[in-house]
Order: structure tokens, then sequence, then C-alpha cells
């Protein structure tokens, strides 16, 4: 066996000798050879482009070192292992965080630099990652950077995509989409493993046979996709450990083929049929909130699953005899309904493959999974029609409904006849159609139920979930979301990365988040402030030349940046923000001279997605740039008020723009976010929040203070009343007059915006909007007070910094780790 012997003894040393060397010299030694043996260019021409390709190959060589030491050390100690199940990884860039996480920025910045290029501009070369949709895939991957640094012995699964997340083109205002083929230009951090790979059925039917005297049932599956792994090594910062996400990809399997050379004589036609196999891994589902009943986005999940659990099974066979003890040795995390089917394959497996029979097979299933839901939006609760399950999945359902069978049997015992509340937790929905409530199954399945937030969690119990809570209290926890001070600062923002621990006077807080709190010290310390102001100023700077390039509009640093960055939707309110600078732009229209003295200029910021197919979202995009148009081109307004729309707004873009952010909106509708990480991201970055109470609010001000932020709105439980009032008693004068501006075509498109207005107007107001706007504008109002005062200001973001650390998902995984998957860290000995 070729590696180290795993106890820290000296044999390991010699072998670190073999190992690739970090110096600038030899990194660019490795830089010019891929130049030459990997892009095939030559060593004498070649561009941008292809020297971070170059660069990339060197990196990507270091991390399969320390990926293949860590999978060995993992091997060796045999600890439990966490499996987290994903159908979504939002991982961004990974050159300037891998080099971050590795320690060689520095170093292949110097390799690079002499080699005639710039480092910066060779990692803007990359392109997003982009295999989901917003929060809840960034968190998946902020999870594996913490689940990686700290040493747990974890790994990713998930779908490897052929088109992520669209790209938003913005043509005269308008949202159009176009295809992400992200791996056009090859992708140099993913490993092929074509020797990885698994077979995964689908269709046919089910039939009862006798094998070895005991009755079982069988699947006759009709059709069989292959499923190839592809690698994506994901570093620890500080530590050896690199850890896995693994993705499959759809391919043809040759199981097919024996049965299509028979039925067809026509070659040409086979071949294209074969090729469909493809299409399940072929696109990310755009919308993440309803996708009922697509079969195309069911056999994404069972793929993915069924997939995973191959490779899970086999790793855990290949060192233990008895199934008894999978519980011990692996934990599944569900990372929201998406990887549900799992529960019925692994059910299925123990069954009919292994034939350990129905009680133990489900001792062992209710042991291993653990659920985290991210949602309270009722769309967004996945349900799937039974037929659909019986025609892609006929063994799965019958196993649903055997393991309903026994949870009603349960619950009587426990409820007694109460039929209301039986039909209430069903797996099975009874009614015109029959549905499966893969919610129901998930929460009943699992040992754990998470939700993403104190506030969320509560909303669970006793809105989400409530029947299932109060007959297993025990079961519910929550863990606040948290992001990774890797990315979201050493990465994003590397002036605030310095000045930080220049005045901590240690790095070690990129490891252990708590020390941020140490800036409260210093936070009226002028030269601190000033340093503070300092690095504000360059990363509005360049967020300033981004606008211009990306949006024509020319935006002075010495305004008010204003931020609100996220997906597109009703609850998230962008349009209470858009009709908030219609009042702004009506009140300067208004003052006289002395009066527009007094205004503090702002740049009003938006970005984000809309689903492709989500017509009132896709409004609010063209009313902003509607808006836009009108002030952005009043010469009487000039510097005193700005709007842009930040086009294709992903991971890079946040990174270049929260930094350069003052202020940032997280104004959703109270009991909608469930938790919200970007409001995170901005406060590590030192921008005030401006924010409803809602999500992980009432948590951020326990460790910032209320007096460091602007909250506004309707409390979480004043929301019900507030929706039986008339929409006309509840919104206040000003709302009426700037939602008929817009109406009146005062931004053009007269009318057309009409339908958009009837959300919030006459009557509905579904999401509050005209009656949280009074109370919106007045923390609008505190904000330009607090803004004016420089040094006041300056020592809020300085707070918000300070009290950043709880939001670190380091946290988030600690706490997940002990109270939910029982794992421990295992860290590589060098
Ligand atoms: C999002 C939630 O909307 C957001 O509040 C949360 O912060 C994030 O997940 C991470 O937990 N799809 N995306 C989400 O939920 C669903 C479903």
């Amino acid at each position: 066996e070729v590696g180290y012997d795993g106890n820290g003894g000296t044999k390991m040393f010699d072998l670190m000798d073999g190992f690739l060397r970090n110096d600038p010299m030899s990194l660019q030694k490795d830089v010019l050879h891929h130049v030459e043996y990997t892009v095939a260019r030559s060593r004498f021409s070649f561009d941008d482009f292809e020297a971070y390709q170059a660069l990339s190959h060197s990196v990507r060589d270091r991390l399969i070192e320390r990926w293949h030491d860590t999978q060995q050390h993992f091997k060796k100690k045999d600890p439990k292992r966490l499996y987290f199940l994903s159908l979504e990884f939002l991982m961004g860039r990974s050159l300037s965080n891998s080099v971050i996480n590795l320690g060689i920025r520095d170093q292949c910045a110097e390799a690079v630099n002499q080699l005639g290029f710039e480092y910066e501009v060779l990692a803007e070369q990359e392109g997003d990652a982009a295999l989901g949709n917003g929060g809840l895939a960034r968190l998946s991957a902020c999870q594996m950077d913490s689940l990686a640094t700290l040493d747990y012995p974890a790994w990713g699964y998930g779908l490897r995509y052929q088109y992520g997340l669209f790209r938003q083109i913005i043509l005269d205002g308008f949202q159009h989409e176009q295809p992400d083929y992200w791996l056009n230009f090859g992708n140099p951090w993913e490993i092929e493993r074509v020797h990885v790979s698994y077979p995964v059925k689908f269709y046919g039917t089910v039939k009862d046979e006798d094998v070895n005297g005991k009755k079982c049932k069988v699947w006759i599956p009709k059709e069989t996709v292959e499923a190839v792994a592809y690698d994506n090594p994901i570093p620890g910062y500080g530590t050896r450990n690199t850890i896995n996400l693994r993705l499959w990809a759809a391919k043809p399997s040759d199981a097919n083929d024996i049965q299509e050379s028979y039925n067809t004589g026509d070659y040409i036609n086979a071949i294209v049929n074969r090729q469909k196999a493809e299409i399940i891994s072929n696109v990310l589902y755009p919308d993440d909130r309803s996708y009922q009943g697509k079969e195309l986005r069911l056999k994404q999940q069972y793929f993915f699953v069924s997939a995973s659990l191959q490779d899970i099974i086999r790793r855990f066979k290949d060192v233990h005899g008895n199934f008894d003890d999978f519980p011990d040795k692996v934990a599944l995390q569900l990372n929201d309904t998406h990887p549900s089917i799992s529960i019925a394959e692994l059910m299925r497996v123990l069954l009919d493959e292994e034939h350990l029979g129905w009680k133990r097979s489900w001792n062992i299933v209710s042991k291993v999974f653990s659920f985290t839901t991210h949602t309270v939006l009722p769309e967004a609760l996945e349900k799937v029609p039974a037929d659909l399950l019986e025609n892609v999945l006929p063994r799965h359902l019958q196993i649903i409904y055997e393991i309903n069978h026994a949870f009603m049997e349960e619950l009587k015992k426990k409820i007694g006849q109460d039929y209301a509340r039986l039909s209430r937790m069903s797996i099975v929905e009874e009614g015109a159609v029959k549905n499966i409530r893969v919610a129901n199954l998930s929460v009943y399945c699992s040992h754990t139920v998470n939700g993403v937030s104190r506030a969320h969690s509560e909303l669970i119990k006793t809105r989400v979930f409530t029947d299932f809570y109060e007959l297993w209290p025990e079961k519910f926890q929550y863990k606040t979301n948290g992001v990774t001070q890797r990315r979201w600062i050493v990465v994003s923002n590397p002036s605030l990365c310095s000045l930080i621990t220049k005045w901590l006077g240690t790095e070690s807080w990129i490891r252990n988040i708590d020390l941020l709190a140490r800036l409260r010290e210093y936070a009226t310390n002028s030269d601190l402030q000033q340093e503070w102001r300092m690095v504000k100023k360059i990363n509005k700077m360049r967020l300033a030349e981004y606008i211009e390039t990306m949006s024509g509009v020319k935006v002075s640093v010495d305004a008010m940046f204003d931020v609100q960055i996220k997906r597109i939707h009703a609850y998230k309110r962008q349009l209470l923000n858009i009709l908030g600078v219609i009042h702004r732009y009506d009140c300067i229209k208004n003052m006289d001279e002395n009066e527009r003295k007094n205004v503090v200029p702002r740049v009003c910021i938006i970005g984000g997605k809309a689903p492709p197919g989500y017509e009132i979202a896709k409004k609010i995009i063209k009313l902003c740039h509607a808006v836009a148009e009108t002030i952005n081109n009043d010469s009487d307004v000039g510097d005193l008020l700005k709007l842009v729309f930040i086009p294709d707004y992903n991971v890079s873009v946040a990174e270049l723009v929260i930094p350069g952010s003052d202020l940032s909106q997280h104004i959703s509708t109270a009991g909608h976010e469930a938790s919200g990480t970007g409001s995170m991201k901005f406060l590590m970055n030192g921008c005030l929040l401006l924010a409803t109470d809602d999500g992980s609010t009432n948590e951020i001000i326990e460790e910032i203070g209320a007096e460091n932020m602007f909250i506004f709105g309707a409390k979480i439980n004043e929301v019900p009343a507030l929706r039986e009032k008339d929409s006309n008693v509840k919104a206040p004068l000003q709302f009426a007059r700037v939602v008929r501006m817009v109406r009146d075509g005062y931004f053009g498109y007269k009318d057309y915006f009409n339908s958009l207005c009837d959300t919030v107007e006459n009557g509905k107001d579904f999401y509050l909007v005209g009656s949280d706007f009074a109370s919106y504008l007045e923390a609008q109002a505190a904000a330009d007070k607090a803004y004016v005062d420089k040094d006041k200001w300056t020592e809020m973001s300085i707070l918000c910094t300070a009290g950043s650390g709880r939001f670190s998902s380091d946290r988030t995984i600690e706490d997940y780790a002990a109270q939910t998957w029982g794992i421990e860290p295992c860290k590589c000995p060098f």
C-alpha cells in the first residue's frame, strides 16, 4: 500500500518529500507543464484563459494529493460518516477558493506574475458552477466548506447537470433566459471516474417470487441508465483534509443495448434512442418552489439517490458484514424533500436485495435519515402523484404504502380514531388525484427534523408539522444557517480580511470565527474607523466600475449603496423596495433647492433572477428597469438618487457586490423567509441591515443589537390578522400615490403593470406591501439619518462584522455533527 502509516510515523515525512511543492518556482514549473501537456499550447504563447486552465490544473494536482490522503485516512479509521444528499450545490468559482484554503494564493500570484500574468485576471476567467437555484444550494456549498475545514468525515452527493441555472439576459428591461452550458470550456475541477458507475433502473413491474423458500418481491425494471461519478475535491482551510462532492452524470447503459439490438433493425435510431438516457442529468429545474408532478424531476431525484446509495452501501460492505451496524457508520442527510425517495430506496435494497425482512430493515432505515426543511411555503412542499410514482418506480410506491400502513396503525394506537387528523398526517393524500406527500414521508421516517432558523423552527412546529410535533416533539430541532467566512470575507473581501487580521493580531479568526467579537473593543477607535472606511471605499469603487460597465450608469461612491440581491419572488418583496424608490424620487422632485441639500444621496441596487414561468416576478424586473430609466435620466435628481439593476446575479457577482454595500435589504413578509443567508454575508462584510422580523433576523438582533439595525414591519404573529383587513384601509396615502404613478404610466408602459399593482391593492395584498409601507419608509429615513454621522455609521458597521460570528457555517456544522449526525472530526495527521 502506497501512502503514510496513518499514525504519524516517520515514513510519512519521507513521503511528504514526494509531494508537490508550493513555492512559486515549483508552481510556475507546473503551470508551464500544464500549458504544454494538458492545455496543449506553446509555452511561449498562451492567453489569459489558457493560463487560468494551466494554473487550475496545477492547483487541482495539489487537491488530488490531499484528497487521496484524506480518503485513505478515513478508510483506515472507519469513523461514522456523513453523506449529504442534495439536488443542488451552488459552488461558484473554485480557483479563488482553493488557493485560499490551500494557503497558496500569494505563491500562485507570484508564479503567474513572473510569466507576465495577473492572478486576479486569471481568476476572473472562471465561470460559476451554478448547479443550484439560490439560498438552499449556496448553503450546501458553504456547509461543504465547513465540513472539510472542521475535518469531518463527510461526502456530498448530487447531480452533474449539463446546464446549470440559466443566464439572465436583459433586453429592453425584460428578463430573457439563456442556457448555461457551463462545461463547454472544460472543467478542471472535476475528476471523471469512468470506473465508478452504477446502473439505475426505472419503470417495469413487480412480481412475487420465491427466493430460498421465502416469498419475495422482485422488481423487473424496463429501463436502465448508467450513473457515472464525477468527483469534485473540497479542500478544508488550514488542514490537509479534502473531502469529496460526488456528482452523477447519466449515460446510456449497455444493459438496454441487449434488448434494443433484438428489437430494432434500425441502427441509427437505436443509437439516437440510447443517447436519450443523458436527458436525466441534462438540466437543473430553474424554479426552486414548484415542480409538482413532473416525471423528469422524479427521475432526477431517484437517479442521484439510487447511485449514491449503491456507492454508500458498497463502501460500507467493503468493511462491514452486518447491516445492523449501518446506523453506527452512516448518517444520511436529506437536504429538503428533494432526495427523500432515498427512504423508500434504502428500504427496498434492504428488503429485496439484502433480504433482511421488514422489521430489521425498518429498524435500520428509521435510524439513519435526518431531514432539513428550508421553507414554509405550501407550494414548495413536494407532492408526487401516486400514478406517476407507480409508473416510474412501482416497487417504491408499494413500499411507501406499506410504510404508511404501519404508520397509520402506530398512530391509531396513539390518537385513536381521529380520522381528520389521521388523514392530515397520512403520507398518502386521498382525493381526485392520489398524491404522495413527500414531506410527511420525510418527517415520519427521519430521526430528526431540522428547521433553518429559530423562528422557522417555531413555524414548523406550530403551523406546518404541528400534528407530528405534538406526538414526537423530541424529533424537532433547528440549526440556524450560516455562511463560510472563507469565501465571504477572505476570498471576496481581501482588504477587509487583512484589516481584521491586523487589528486582531492573528489570522485564527478564519478558522475560529468567535474571535471576530474582539473587534467590538475597537469599534469607536478612530484609526480603525478610518481604515475601515478606506476598505469600504475601495470596494465601492470596484462595484461602481462594475455597475458602469454592466448598465452604463455612473454612480458616485459618496452615495449610500443600498442593495437587495436575491431570487425575485413576491414574498421577498422587491416590489416594496421599488415602490420605496419611487416615493423617494417623488419627494425629491417636490423639494426646493434648499431641501435637496439635506437629501442623503443613494444608489439603489437590485439584482436577482425570476423563475422563467413566474410572470409577476418578471414584471417586477421590468418595473425596476422602467423606473430606473426615468430616474437615472432625470437631471433634476442627479446624484441624489440612482436605481440600477445588476443582471445575471450569481455567486461571483455576489462576491463583488456584497463587500461594496453600505446597506442591504432583507424585507420579506414576516413568516415567509425560512432563514435567509444573504443577510449573514452582508453582516460579515460590515453592511448594515434593513430587515423585517423574519427568518434569522431576530437571532441577528441578539448579536448586533436592534439599535445597530433598521427593523420594520409586521411581526410574524400579526400577519394573519392583517391579511384579513382590506388593503385600502391598511395602506397609507403615499402608497396609493406611488402605485397610481405606476399604473398611469409615469414610467411608461401604461397599464402593463396593472396585474402587478393588483397584487398589492384592491383588497388583496397578500404579502402586505401596502400595510408595511409606512414603517418601511420610516426605517429608510432612519438609515438616511444614521448615514450622515460617519463615525457612528462606521461604528455600527464594525459591530456588524464583530457580531457575525454566530452566523458562520462552522457553527452550524458543529451543531449538526453533535446534535443530529453523531459524527466526529477525523483529521489527516499532517
Ligand atoms: C431557501 C429559503 O428560502 C431560505 O430562507 C433559506 O435561507 C435557504 O433555503 C437555506 O436554508 N429553496 N430554497 C430555500 O428553500 C427552498 C425550498
